[in-house]
């Protein structure tokens, strides 16, 4: 398929290059993903020619600004990645877009940084990459705590979304993963912290606050989906602190979009859109952490879908969610 549309695609500056490697250094890939993600110009573009890719939404790499525990230097970075990704698509206006990285370490500097990216810049919304630390190594900030209301009031008012990226745990906070370090990062971890946030999202109440706030997560739900409706159920036995209004899935369904990134397989996504329907699925792909030629292969092929069912996922949806109506030229 032609024209895809794709937002889970990263990109690195020499800032926040280095705290991938932890989780992407053993692969024996590092060399190839560490030139792919610093470059936005030349082969990125080629890939996307050549597997159907006409428009990305670029955002940085993680934890990237989120692992940064000095408040000050986490709003320089930010500012620098986002200038960056600024850059880039003045340089290619009709191909790319970006989400804005943010200093999630202080909430009201995130606002404004938001606020800048958005109105300034003519950003999409933000990429975060999970929970924040700040301080000290051993720190784990979530944002479903009241301290970050007024962030997501300037996200509410500004209606943009926010895409939840994971991010690995750290080292402290998770013995439960001692001397299984592959289980922490992508094949599993990933999905247990990005999951996990997004539920406990589901349970603050901050919906019930902001109704309009639309949360993206990658990787075909971070594992939501299959297991919805039990968590429904079972919450009949165990609400305690549970400050939602509403049953969780509610807010699931209505707050929650779903990108197809880093996760390409038919009976997941079938799962995906039994469950969410598919004005809430959206092609992605997570170069360069997969290849943009193996999400494209699948996607294109998947006898999961129509071919009217493949264009909607692949770009109308976001043509329309992004008001990308420029692209219809
Ligand atoms: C991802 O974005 O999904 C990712 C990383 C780093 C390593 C592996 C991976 O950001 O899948
Ligand atoms: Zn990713």
């Amino acid at each position: 398929m032609k024209g895809k549309i794709v937002f889970e695609e990263h990109m690195a500056i020499q800032e926040t290059l280095g705290n991938t490697k932890a989780f992407a250094g053993d692969s024996g890939k590092w060399e190839e993903f560490e030139r792919q993600i610093l470059d936005m110009d030349s082969e990125r573009i080629e890939l996307m020619d050549k597997n159907g890719i006409e428009f990305a939404i670029l955002s940085n790499n993680a934890p990237g600004v989120q692992g940064i525990l000095d408040t000050n230097e986490a709003i320089k970075v930010a500012r620098k990645a986002n200038d960056a990704m600024a850059e880039a698509v003045i340089r290619n206006p009709k191909r790319y877009g970006a989400f804005a990285a943010l200093p999630m370490q202080d909430p009201d500097a995130a606002s404004e940084e938001l606020n800048r990216c958005v109105k300034d810049l003519g950003f999409y919304g933000a990429m975060v990459n999970g929970f924040t630390q700040k301080d000290v190594q051993d720190s784990a900030i979530y944002y479903d705590i009241p301290e970050y209301r007024s962030f997501w009031a300037t996200v509410s008012e500004l209606n943009v979304p926010f895409y939840l990226h994971p991010r690995m745990q750290i080292e402290s906070r998770a013995p439960i993963y001692d001397g299984h370090p592959w289980l922490k990062s992508s094949p599993w971890g990933f999905a247990v912290e990005t999951s996990i946030h997004a539920l406990r999202m589901c349970g603050s109440g901050m919906f019930d606050d902001y109704p309009k706030l639309k949360i993206f997560i990658g990787h075909l739900g971070e594992h939501i989906p299959y297991d919805l409706w039990r968590i429904d159920a079972r919450m009949e036995f165990s609400r305690r602190a549970y400050r939602g209004k509403r049953p969780l899935g509610e807010y699931f369904l209505d707050n929650f979009l779903l990108t197809t990134s880093g996760n390409f397989s038919d009976p997941a996504f079938r799962c995906c859109l039994e469950v969410v329907g598919i004005d809430r699925m959206f092609f992605s792909a997570d170069y360069p952490f997969e290849t943009m030629e193996d999400a494209c292969d699948w996607f294109d092929a998947t006898q999961v879908i129509s071919e009217d069912e493949r264009l909607r996922i692949g770009r109308t949806n976001a043509i329309n969610y992004f008001n990308l109506e420029f692209l219809k030229k």
